[in-house]
């Protein structure tokens, strides 16, 4: 290393050495320099215009390469944003590192100074203050190897005059984490727990393997499929592992809050359930009521009895998620009898996801037929990203997009993130096109965001599902018989909105136009913005169930 080096020097080295390929940032006086010599070194920077923005990319960036993403605000205000991002990466088991700056320690007083480490800690994330110049490339290199061992953020809060100082350690940069980190192999199951899962499941009449990102990643997708196939069974995943078994005749869509008609119907029946690589979290199992006469079996590395206040799962074989199906299905008998028939299969594949009637405004489009024009016109190759709000069930049902093209982390339950993921995906496959699909109100929340994607000229279409109200709100209100206003919005022009940040703007009144407009977007590439008004009458489901109006 030549001489004169700053802290900031070593540090943005330090973060380079751990192949950090994309940083998510907003500038301050306390990562400034820091992300200068990171952009230098040649990270490739994605400029934001909020904080959260910032740490929700990198989320999506993380889901997408399997990797650690990156992102950095400056101290006190810029870390105050980002509360809202944290939690949201922790229950998603996301690893991130972000660099934040800290307030110098050599002032008695700095008007953006706070105490950052209970904040962080507060939203599950871990945080290291880095006090120590000498020892800042390994302390680097520790919270990436944290953040990866422990699948969580690790934020690093540096003072910023420390940064400034000149460095006098140690020239050699330690070993990245990626060397570092325990590579064990997949855990087998234990034979005595295939053997009790075998007779449990001999007895079964109605199997359900339910596959989650566990299973995703254990890559046991064909191992699930089979096991189903064995059993007579059918196929059906959670909602962050939606299309796993996209193109399977006998997979019902996704478990929880937004399973489709039919397959609320088969699971009602179910008596028997594998759990493959998920943890059962409450929405999956619809709070306990989709599946009320079923055993549970759970197929995971880290089995639970209960979560989310819930008691989940009686039976249990801990294993990687392939290893155990694959011994399970070994291990089993052959079937004489099947739940399986050609009349579920064309049940499954001929109903639509909600056949309930509304009655719906001249002018205002229906939801679901907006989503199945979409699902009809949209190229397979597209990566497609989904948001929150009610509109997200509709969206959901896209039965033919696979599970590696298709993200949701929503386990925070926050709106507002949807043009943050885009950015996290569009950064993360820069060669493909990106769709959102997001709410007016969650849109809104974050459509400074719009400016990012102009001058980054990400390839991203949005597709608003604009039902001129925070659609969830309306809908629970109206069923209590409350009044709406501050739910209520009426339908703004995203469309013009689109063009004042430099972006293409269309109001789609007519579904048939899509094809064409789909064609037209392809051959010209950048990003723009559909606006669909769909009418707040068409209620999904989940709502009808949860919600039912009171008499
Ligand atoms: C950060 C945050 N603030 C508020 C909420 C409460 N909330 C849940 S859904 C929703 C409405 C979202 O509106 P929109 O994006 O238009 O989707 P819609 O429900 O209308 O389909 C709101 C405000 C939330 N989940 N997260
Ligand atoms: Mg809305």
């Amino acid at each position: 290393m030549p001489d004169n080096l700053h802290v900031y020097d070593v540090l943005a080295r330090a973060f380079a050495q751990e192949e950090v390929r994309t940083c998510f940032a907003l500038l301050g006086d306390a990562n400034m320099n820091w992300a200068a010599r990171l952009s230098q070194q040649g990270c490739r920077m994605l400029y934001v215009r909020h904080e959260h923005c910032a740490v929700a990319a990198a989320m999506a960036y993380a889901r997408k390469m399997g990797d650690v993403g990156v992102a950095t605000v400056t101290c006190g205000p810029g870390v105050t944003q980002i509360i809202t991002a944290l939690p949201a990466a922790v229950r998603a088991h996301l690893p991130l590192v972000v660099f934040a700056g800290e307030a110098p320690l050599k002032s008695g007083w700095y008007n953006q100074e706070l105490d950052q480490g209970p904040l962080i800690t507060a939203t599950g994330a871990a945080y290291h203050r880095l006090h120590m110049p000498e020892r800042m490339p390994v302390a680097v290199r520790d919270a990436f190897l944290q953040a990866r061992r422990e699948r969580r953020p690790v934020v690093i809060g540096v003072p910023f005059d420390l940064q400034g100082r000149a460095w006098t350690g140690s020239m050699d940069l330690p070993k990245p984490s990626r060397e570092l980190l325990p590579r064990p192999s997949p855990i087998p199951p234990h034979p005595d727990d295939v053997s009790a899962a075998a007779r449990l499941l001999a007895g079964a009449e109605r199997v359900v393997v339910l596959a989650g990102l566990g299973a995703v990643e254990a890559g046991a997708g064909a191992a699930c499929r089979a096991l189903a196939a064995k059993t007579g069974g059918i196929l059906s995943t959670t909602l962050p592992a939606r299309g796993l078994f996209h193109d399977d005749p006998f997979c019902i869509g996704i478990s929880g809050s937004f399973t489709p008609e039919a397959g609320l119907e088969y699971l009602k029946q179910a008596d028997f359930v594998i759990a493959v690589g998920c943890s059962l979290a409450f929405h999956a199992g619809g709070g306990g009521q989709l599946w009320p006469k079923a055993k549970m079996l759970q197929i995971d590395i880290d089995p639970v009895a209960v979560n989310q206040g819930q008691e989940v799962a009686r039976h249990h074989l801990r294993s990687d998620a392939r290893l155990g199906v694959e011994a399970l299905t070994a291990a089993l008998p052959p079937r004489d009898r099947s739940w399986r028939n050609d009349e579920m299969a064309a049940r499954i594949r001929d109903s639509k996801p909600d056949s309930h009637a509304f009655e719906i405004e001249p002018g205002l489009l229906d939801p679901r037929k907006v989503v199945e024009a979409l699902e009809a016109a949209l190229p397979r190759e597209w990566e497609m990203v989904n948001s929150g709000g009610h509109c997200s069930w509709f969206f959901a049902q896209m039965p033919s997009r696979p599970q590696e093209k298709f993200l949701t982390i929503r386990e925070f339950g926050a709106i507002g993130n949807g043009v943050s993921f885009a950015m996290g995906v569009a950064a993360a496959r820069p060669d493909r096109t990106v769709v959102l699909f997001d709410g007016d109100g969650s849109l809104m929340m974050h459509v400074q965001e719009l400016e990012t994607i102009k001058r980054h000229g990400l390839n991203i279409l949005i597709v608003v599902m604009n039902d001129g109200a925070y659609g969830s709100e309306v809908h629970k209100l109206r069923s209590e018989g409350m009044r709406e206003d501050g739910a209520v919005f009426g339908y703004c022009d995203f469309a013009g909105i689109a063009r004042g940040f430099g972006l293409a703007g269309k109001t789609v009144k007519n579904l048939d136009d899509l094809p064409k407009l789909v064609a037209e977007f392809a051959a010209g590439g950048g990003a723009a913005i559909w606006d669909f008004h769909v009418s707040d009458k068409v209620v999904s489901p989940t709502i009808r169930r949860a919600h039912p109006h009171r008499a």
